[in-house]
């Protein structure tokens, strides 16, 4: 049976939301990401995806989330959860692509069947998806596109309203776990809220509480859920300042203020008067991303990025395994190529704990961090979070404690498990991780600042013709494509004290990227404009050659 005879409304539906002629559509590392109104199609169409997504898994809950991270507010994407509230298959990211550049009605349906006959879906069964969207003005008509798609094959359908990207994953996983033995919590944003805070209430309990945070919310989702959670929490234990908040006027999200905007320009948001020691921190459009950040009594600022993050929980949880009698447990790190050197070196060294290097993207991270028994995994750019494997939760509830400090350390990795997200990196949780790290050990940011000086580090961006050409090796850090390329970057590296660079194609926009650190700021731009000129010299380069130095 085709999908027309079986849905014989898909047709009729489908033709509400035509493709746009001349665009070609990609489900890249975050899913699709564009301008929004040219996703209304992409959108419908990947409402049926996750109904087919569902009924292949037996009608297990798929989660779809609309929203356009750090992007600028005109923009908006969307992206499938799979039902333990981890990314897409990989596999079936093809599919969304395909779905969503059918040219006709026609050939939509076609790619439908073929997707249905390549993975022998059965149509009899159920379908269901649980969606939500974030603060952005294109959202609400993009939820009635998609709950079109799902309507017209019969799925059945939640909308969640306005929630962050990992409460969405939560929520997913909650609902797939209900009554087994993994049950992860309350499928609801309450339901979040109460975990995560009994969680954090068990971890600080007794000690004394941090002056308030700072937390810049990039005029996004972040700013009324984190509002609701401190409501939740209760000020006598957490203390925020909530600032770009505002999700009204147009055109704020993201502008001048939140993570990604922080940890690219290397200084305090918008909206925001940095005072010496004061205590600081932004999270992203969709609150996946959380960065930490700081003024010195010279009012120098000092950024507390993803790797910071990672080094830090790292260190508190390796001592906690240590203090709970986990001997063989193996608590591991996971990072990606942007990683200052510094840290690397930090990890490896100092707390020396393992450290895997993968691609940049998340679902790389994550399922690298899933080979440890214990995996701390961050971007630089401050997505993350810290799985523990079910040997980990199996050995926290077997130890039988010996003395009242093991059982202290015990209680205590256990109510981490809960308060860290284990779907996905998120700001809210990883925020109270570093609170409670912070709490325990009652350091200034300046303090936990003390355990590495990151080497100078520099982004430039390379317009080329064809970015197509990039192909990288080696968790990115080098390239196999185009041809002598690899070799030009060696020979440039080679000149410089502690000098590292690599260059990766985007995955989310038509760009090249060029990463550079070496020992001292010049140093580092020096080299990060000498590759930026390799690759526009040598690799088609448009519009104005990379010149700052050179
Ligand atoms: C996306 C990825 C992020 C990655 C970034 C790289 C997810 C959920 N997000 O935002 O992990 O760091 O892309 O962007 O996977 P780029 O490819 O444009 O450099
Ligand atoms: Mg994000």
């Amino acid at each position: 049976m085709t999908v027309a005879t079986r849905y014989p409304s898909l047709v009729e539906a489908a033709e509400r939301h035509p493709k746009p002629a001349d665009v070609t559509y990609a489900y890249g590392t975050a899913g699709f990401r564009m301008k929004a109104n040219l996703l209304d199609s992409v959108i419908f169409r990947a409402g049926v995806l996750a109904a087919l997504r569902s009924k292949k898994l037996d009608g297990k809950t798929i989660g779809v989330m609309i929203t356009a991270s750090h992007n600028p507010a005109q923009d908006n994407g969307i992206k499938l959860v799979d039902p333990m509230g981890e990314m897409l298959e990989q596999t079936w990211e093809a599919y969304a692509s395909q779905l969503a550049n059918a040219p006709t009605i026609e050939e939509l349906l076609a790619v439908v069947d073929r997707v249905i006959a390549a993975n022998k879906i059965d149509l009899s069964k159920p379908a269901n998806v649980v969606y939500a969207r974030d603060t952005r003005p294109s959202g609400p008509a993009l939820v009635a596109a998609l709950a079109d798609g799902l309507s017209a094959v019969q799925a059945q359908h939640r909308d969640e309203g306005i929630l962050t990207t990992p409460q969405l994953h939560y929520i997913v996983r909650c609902l797939n776990t209900q009554g087994t033995p993994e049950a992860y919590g309350e499928p609801s944003a309450a339901g979040y809220y109460k975990k995560l805070a009994d969680a954090y209430h068990k971890l600080v309990n007794g000690k004394t509480r941090l002056s308030p945070l700072h937390v810049d919310c990039a005029n996004g989702v972040g700013a009324p859920k984190i509002r609701e959670f401190a409501q939740v929490v209760g000020e006598a234990a957490l203390a925020l300042i909530v600032t770009n908040d505002d999700t009204e006027t147009e055109g704020s999200l993201n502008y001048q203020c939140g993570a990604d905007y922080v940890k690219v320009n290397q200084h305090g948001p918008h909206g925001v008067e940095m005072q010496p020691n004061g205590r600081y921190a932004s999270l992203d459009g969709d609150a996946d991303r959380l960065v930490y950040y700081y003024m010195d009594n010279d009012r120098v600022f000092h950024l507390l990025d993803g790797d910071k993050i990672a080094g830090l929980a790292a260190m508190f949880i390796k001592d906690l395994v240590t203090a709970a009698g986990l001997e063989g447990i193996n608590v591991g790190t996971v990072q990606t190529a942007y990683a200052n050197g510094s840290s690397t070196n930090y990890l490896t060294n100092i707390l020396q704990v393992p450290v895997s290097c993968t691609q940049t993207g998340v679902k790389h991270l994550h399922h690298e961090a899933e080979k440890y028994d214990v995996g701390v995994y961050f971007e630089a750019n401050g997505h993350g979070t810290v799985l523990f494997s079910p040997v980990v939760l199996q050995a926290i509830s077997d130890t039988v404690s010996r003395t009242p400090a093991q059982a202290l350390a015990i209680a205590q990795l256990r109510a981490l498990t809960d308060m860290i997200n284990q779907t996905v990196g998120d700001a809210i949780s990883d925020l109270l991780l570093v609170e409670v790290i912070l709490t325990h050990k009652q350091w200034t940011l300046s303090q936990w600042d003390q355990a590495y000086t990151d080497l100078p580090s520099r982004l430039v961006r390379v317009v080329v013709k064809d970015r197509n050409i990039f192909r990288t090796i080696n968790a990115d850090r080098q390239l196999e494509s185009p041809a002598g390329m690899q070799a030009l970057i060696d020979g440039a590296v080679a000149k410089f004290a502690n000098g590292r660079s690599f260059v990766r194609p985007s995955g989310t926009e038509d760009v090249v990227r060029v990463y550079a650190e070496a020992a001292t700021r010049h140093e580092c731009d020096e080299l990060a404009f000498r590759v930026a000129g390799l690759v526009f010299d040598n690799a088609g380069g448009l519009g104005d050659r990379p010149a700052e130095f050179l």
